[in-house]
């Protein structure tokens, strides 16, 4: 078995970050090779790994899959024992929409609060665009944490593909201190505490 994930800037890649967190989760070995970002030749060394010119991209024997959420849905089939998406339908079809709303969605927290492991700036002012997100996040981790969260600190109790797409997120509201409710505030402080997000940190040069 030959796995390798190719990740941008560990600083700055939230996208990189979510299948790493996945992976990580499996135990498997995997090499990494991480491109710098926002440099003159970050596309052509992108495009040595995938046509699509983003990363992250995972290559398992020679065979690329990229995009985070393909990069995940691909772990969670090549290893069923890690059990990366929740065993009971109902709460895998909520996590898989939730990670799918993640992905296709919250562009203001992206665009306004963008992932820097390395800054800590309180956002005095928020906007009301970037609110209206902030609740929609809170209701939903609190819906989660709630319906679904029993057996452990996670979304769906145990650590799953929902957590890694969100963890970038959480990283943000740590970031800028953005407001949350008590369930949501108490989630976000588990994912700050899970070791595999202190590992991907811990190699970001600065
Ligand atoms: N939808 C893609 C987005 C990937 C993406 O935008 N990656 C950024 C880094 S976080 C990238 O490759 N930027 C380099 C570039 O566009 O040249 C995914 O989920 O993987």
């Amino acid at each position: 078995m030959s796995l390798i994930l190719v990740v941008g800037t560990k600083r700055f890649s939230s996208w990189s970050l979510r299948p790493w967190l996945a992976l990580k989760a499996t135990g498997a070995p995997f090499e990494e090779v991480e491109i710098a970002l926002r440099q003159p030749g970050t596309k052509a060394e992108i495009l040595k790994w995938s046509a699509a010119g983003k990363v992250p991209v995972l290559v398992d024997d020679g065979v690329q899959i990229w995009d985070s959420l393909a990069i995940c849905e691909y772990l969670a089939e090549r290893f069923p024992e890690a059990g990366l998406w929740p065993d009971d339908p109902v709460a895998r079809a909520v996590a898989r929409s939730v990670s799918a709303e993640m992905h296709a969605g919250f562009p203001v927290l992206r665009q306004q609060c963008s992932m820097d492991l390395l800054l800590d700036s309180p956002l005095a002012d928020p906007s009301p665009e970037l609110l209206t997100e902030i609740a929609r996040i809170d209701a939903l981790w609190s819906d989660c944490r709630a319906r679904f969260g029993g057996g452990g600190r996670f979304l769906f109790g145990r650590f799953t593909i929902a957590d890694a797409m969100y963890a970038p997120v959480v990283t943000r509201f740590a970031t800028y201190h953005l407001p949350l409710g008590p369930v949501a505030a108490a989630y976000r402080d588990a994912v700050l505490a899970w070791p595999a997000l202190a590992e991907w940190k811990a190699d970001i040069r600065s």
